[in-house]
C-alpha cells in the first residue's frame, strides 16, 4: 500500500524501548525529522486554520511534490467566505528565514552552542531536576502561550504539572484575555464567548470599546461590512483610529473613563425604563443593587469625566434604546487596565439589562487575540484544570485523573500563581527555572527594565521558539528549535468558539521538532512513568480533550474526529455528544447561564484610582497597541516577510498631534525620546490628527515601548495595564 494512504499515523510511536535520546538519533523520522508531509497527495491543496489572530481564517495551502509552494483564502470556509489579510496571505514566508532555530543550542559562556537533541534533552531534564531538589518542586514555573495548538498546551500542562511536579504555569493569554477570562466566570458562571461571527452581520447597532479591528481583525471587520441592516457603528477609542474613521460615531473618550461612562449609560437607560425586565427577573440576580449603584452617575458628572458632552452621551443612550439588536464588541483597551474586569462586566451589564443577549446581532462579545488562545482558556493547565475544570475541585480532580490515567496526587489542589506573581516570585529568588514556550516576553510583558534584570534571579532559563534570534531566546541557557504553523498538526479554538485543523504542510528545517514531540521526548526523558504513551500523534490527544470537556459548558464529546471538523468547516463549542453541528451556534438562546441558579450576575465595583496620573514630569498619556495589519506582536515572524515588512513602518514611530508637536517644536520624522518613570526609547515623531492633545501612541511592534509601561495589574484578572503610563517626550 502506499504510505499516501494509510492511516495518518507517520511518526507512529509505540512505547519507546530503552532511553529514547538513543531513539531519537537511531530513528530520526519517528520524530517527524526531515519527514514529508502527511496524508497529502504531492500536488494537492489542503485546507488549514491561520496561525496569526483569532479570527481563525481557512487558508488553502497548494502543495507541489508534498510540500507547500502557495497559498489563497478558503472561499466556503464560515469565518472568512474566501478573505484573508495580509498575515494570512504570507503566512508560509517566515518558516524559511535564516534565523530559524535548527538544532538546540546551549549556553557556553557568552555563547549559544549547537548540541544534539539527546544532550539537550538530557540538560533539560538534569538542570530542572537539580533546581526542584535544591529548591522544591515550586522552584520551576513555565511560561506558555495561546499560539500552539490546543494538543500541544494539553500536553505541556500536563507534563509540567503532573509530571514534573511544576506548581506554577501561566501564559501569555494573561497579557491578553485574562480579563474577559475572571469577567465571564464571575458575570456567567463560565468564560463563555456568547457570539458567532453572524451577528456582526446582524446586528442594528454595533459598539466596538477599546478595539481597533480594521488594524487587528480585518476579515471580522469585513463582516461588520457586509451587515445590511445599515447598522450603526460606535467607537469608543480615545484615538480617531481607522475603525472610528470607518464607523458611524467616534467617542473619543479620556482614556481610563469607560467605567464612569457605561454606568452613566446604564443609569439613564433605567431612568428612561428602557430595561428589558421580563429579561432581568428571569435570568439575572443583582439588578435592583446595580440600579441603585449606579445613581451616583448623573450625565453631567459622566460627560466631565469622560470628556464627551452630554449630547453625544444622551445620543448614545438613545441609541441604545431604540436598537432592537445591539452588540458590544471589546478587545485590549478594555481588558489591558487596572480595572479591566469592572469595565467588561459594565458592558455585560448593559447587555443584559437591555436583553440583548442571545438572539442574533447582540451579546457582550469580547474579540480573542492570538490564534488559539481560546485553546489556552480551556486546556493550557494554567489558570484552570484541563478543560475548563478547578484546581481546588476534587470531583474535577478525580475526573481528570480518571480520563487520562493520572494518580490522583499528581494533580496540583491549588491554582497557579498568575504570570507577574510568577516573575515576583523569581524576583524574590523563589523560582529559580523558568521555561517559556511560544512567547516572546523580552520584548512584549510589560516594564522592560524589569523584566530584563530576571535573567541573573534564574539559575536555568530554558526557551521554546521557531527562532533562535528572539530577545527571549537570545537570554536562555537553553534553546529548543521549534517546527511551526504549517509544520505540523492540531486544532486552534477560534474567538467565536470555532475548533478547526491545522495541518502539516511543510518540513520543519533541521532538527526543528513539533512542540508535540518535544513534550513527548522531554516527558520520556523525565522519567519512566510513560503519561504520553497513549498520544502517539496529535489527533489521540484530541480524543483524550473530548473526553476531558464531557459534561462541561465547553462539551465536544460530539465532534468525531479531525474529517469531522474540516468536512464541517470547523465546529463551534459546545458540541455534546448526540448532536449535529450546526454552522453557526450563539450561546445563551434558552436565557440559561453557567451558574448553579442559572442566572447571570450584575458585577460592579467604584472606579479605582489611576495607578499613574500625568504631571509636569511626565506630561503626556501613553497609549500603545498594534500599528498595523502587517505586523505581528514582537515580530519574530511578520518582520521575515518583504511583504508584511513593506506595509509596515521600519522602526518605533511616536504618534503625536499637531498642537503638541508644534508645542515642543517637534518636526515630522524627528527623532524623538519618550521617556516615563521607569525607562526610555528611540521613536520617530509622526504628527497626527487622530490622537488627542495631551496623549501619544506607541505600537507594541519594538522592543522600545515596553520599557516604558508600568508592571500594574487588574485584582481579578491580573492581566497587565499595558494600555497606559505617563511618559514625557524631549527632542533629540
Ligand atoms: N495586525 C495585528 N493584528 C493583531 C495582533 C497584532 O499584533 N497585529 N495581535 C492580536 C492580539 S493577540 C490581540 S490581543 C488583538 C488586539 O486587538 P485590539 O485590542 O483591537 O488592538 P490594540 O491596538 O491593542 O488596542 C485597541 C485600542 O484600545 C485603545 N485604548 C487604549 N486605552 C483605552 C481606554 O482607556 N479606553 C478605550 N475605550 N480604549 C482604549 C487604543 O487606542 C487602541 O486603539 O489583536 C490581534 N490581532
Ligand atoms: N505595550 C504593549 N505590550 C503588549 C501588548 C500591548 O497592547 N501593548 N499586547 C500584549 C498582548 S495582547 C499579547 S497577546 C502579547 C504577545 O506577546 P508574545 O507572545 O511575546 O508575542 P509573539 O511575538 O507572538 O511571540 C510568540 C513567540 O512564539 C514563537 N512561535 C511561534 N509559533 C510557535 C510554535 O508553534 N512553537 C513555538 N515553540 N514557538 C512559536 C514566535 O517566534 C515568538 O517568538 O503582547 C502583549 N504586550
Ligand atoms: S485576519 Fe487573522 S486569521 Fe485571518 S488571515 Fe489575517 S491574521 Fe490570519
Ligand atoms: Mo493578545
Amino acid at each position: 500500500m502506499s504510505p499516501l494512504n494509510t492511516k495518518d499515523r507517520p511518526y507512529s510511536i509505540r512505547r519507546w524501548q530503552g532511553p529514547l535520546t538513543d531513539e531519537l538519533v537511531r530513528r530520526p523520522a519517528q520524530f517527524g525529522l526531515g519527514q514529508l508531509p502527511s496524508r497529502l497527495q504531492p500536488d494537492a491543496t489542503v485546507k488549514s486554520v491561520c496561525g496569526f489572530c483569532a479570527t481563525g481564517c481557512s487558508l488553502n495551502v497548494h502543495l507541489h511534490q508534498g510540500e507547500a509552494i502557495n497559498l489563497s483564502a478558503s472561499p466556503q470556509y464560515p469565518v472568512n467566505l474566501g478573505m484573508a489579510c495580509p498575515k494570512g496571505w504570507e503566512a508560509l514566508t517566515p518558516l524559511s528565514a535564516p534565523d530559524r532555530a535548527t538544532m538546540p543550542l546551549l549556553r557556553q559562556g557568552a555563547d549559544l552552542k549547537p548540541i544534539e537533541w539527546p544532550e539537550a534533552l538530557r540538560t533539560f531534564c538534569d538542570r530542572f531536576k537539580r533546581i526542584q531538589e535544591q529548591h522544591g518542586k515550586a522552584s520551576v514555573a513555565f511560561l506558555s502561550t495561546g499560539q500552539i495548538p490546543c494538543e500541544e498546551m494539553a500536553m505541556l500542562g500536563a507534563f509540567a504539572k503532573f509530571q514534573m511536579g511544576v506548581l506554577h504555569g501561566d501564559g501569555n493569554t494573561r497579557q491578553c484575555m485574562a480579563t474577559a477570562v475572571a469577567a465571564y466566570k464571575q458575570s456567567f458562571g463560565f468564560d463563555a464567548p456568547p457570539y458567532s461571527y453572524a451577528d456582526f452581520e446582524q446586528s442594528d447597532v454595533l459598539v466596538f470599546v477599546g478595539a481597533n479591528p480594521c488594524i487587528a481583525h480585518p476579515i471580522m471587520w469585513q463582516r461588520v461590512m457586509r451587515n445590511p441592516r445599515q447598522p450603526e457603528i460606535v467607537v469608543v477609542d480615545p484615538r480617531k483610529t481607522e475603525t472610528a474613521m470607518a464607523a458611524t460615531r467616534h467617542l473619543a473618550i479620556r482614556p481610563k473613563s469607560d467605567l464612569v461612562l457605561f454606568y452613566g449609560l446604564a443609569h439613564l437607560l433605567i431612568e428612561w425604563g428602557a430595561v428589558d425586565r421580563a429579561f432581568v427577573e428571569a435570568h439575572t440576580q443583582g439588578f435592583d443593587a446595580f440600579a441603585a449603584f449606579v445613581r451616583q452617575y448623573p450625565l453631567a458628572a459622566v460627560a466631565e469625566c469622560t470628556g464627551l458632552t452630554e449630547a453625544q452621551l444622551l445620543s448614545l443612550a438613545e441609541l441604545l434604546a431604540s436598537g432592537k439588536r445591539v452588540s458590544f464588541w471589546w478587545t485590549m483597551g478594555v481588558n489591558q487596565s487596572y480595572e479591566g474586569t469592572r469595565v467588561a462586566q459594565s458592558l455585560i451589564n448593559l447587555a443584559l439589562m437591555t436583553g440583548n443577549m442571545g438572539k442574533p446581532g447582540t451579546g457582550a462579545n469580547s474579540i480573542t487575540g492570538q490564534c488559539n488562545a481560546m485553546g489556552s482558556r480551556l486546556f493550557s493547565n494554567t489558570t484552570n484544570l484541563l478543560g475548563g475544570h478547578d484546581f481546588k475541585d476534587a470531583d474535577h480532580r478525580f475526573k481528570i485523573a480518571e480520563t487520562l490515567g493520572v494518580e490522583l496526587d499528581r494533580i496540583p489542589t491549588e491554582n497557579s500563581l498568575a504570570y507577574d506573581q510568577i516573575l515576583e516570585e523569581v524576583e524574590a529568588g523563589r523560582i529559580k527555572g523558568l521555561w517559556v514556550i511560544a512567547t516572546n516576553p523580552g520584548h512584549s510583558w510589560i516594564e522592560q527594565g524589569r523584566f530584563r534584570r530576571l535573567r541573573e534571579q534564574l539559575d536555568f532559563l530554558v526557551v521554546q521558539d521557531m527562532y533562535h534570534s528572539t530577545e527571549t531566546a537570545q537570554m536562555a541557557d537553553l534553546v529548543l528549535p521549534a517546527a511551526g504553523w504549517g509544520e505540523k498538526e492540531g486544532t486552534f479554538i477560534n474567538s467565536e468558539r470555532r475548533i478547526g485543523v491545522i495541518r502539516k504542510t511543510r518540513r520543519a528545517p533541521g532538527q526543528a521538532l513539533s512542540d508535540f514531540y518535544i513534550f513527548k521526548a522531554l516527558s520520556d526523558t523525565w522519567d519512566d512513568r510513560g503519561l504520553f504513551d497513549q498520544w502517539t500523534c496529535p489527533e489521540d490527544v484530541f480524543q483524550s480533550l473530548k473526553a476531558l470537556s464531557r459534561g462541561q459548558p465547553c462539551d465536544i464529546t460530539g465532534i468525531r474526529d479531525y474529517a469531522h471538523l474540516e468536512a464541517a468547516g470547523g465546529i463551534q463549542w459546545p458540541c455534546p455528544e448526540g448532536t449535529e453541528p450546526e454552522t453557526e451556534r450563539r450561546l445563551f438562546a434558552d436565557g440559561a447561564f453557567f451558574h448553579a441558579d442559572g442566572r447571570a450576575r450584575f458585577c460592579f465595583d467604584p472606579p479605582a484610582a489611576i495607578p499613574e496620573e500625568t504631571d509636569a514630569a511626565f506630561p503626556f498619556w501613553l497609549l500603545t497597541g498594534r500599528g498595523s495589519s502587517a505586523q505581528w506582536h514582537t515580530q519574530t515572524r511578520s518582520a521575515k516577510s518583504d511583504v508584511l515588512r513593506k506595509l509596515g513602518p521600519r522602526e518605533l514611530c511616536l504618534e503625536i498631534c499637531p498642537e503638541d508637536a508644534a508645542r515642543l517644536g517637534i518636526q515630522p520624522q524627528e527623532r524623538v525620546c519618550v521617556r516615563s518613570r521607569r525607562g526610555e526609547t528611540l521613536a520617530t515623531a509622526i504628527v497626527v490628527p487622530t490622537v488627542q492633545p495631551g496623549q501619544v501612541f506607541l505600537p507594541m511592534h519594538f522592543a522600545g515601548t515596553n520599557f516604558l509601561t508600568q508592571q500594574v495589574v487588574d485584582p481579578h484578572s491580573r492581566q497587565p495595564s499595558y494600555k497606559g503610563c505617563a511618559v514625557t517626550i524631549e527632542k533629540r
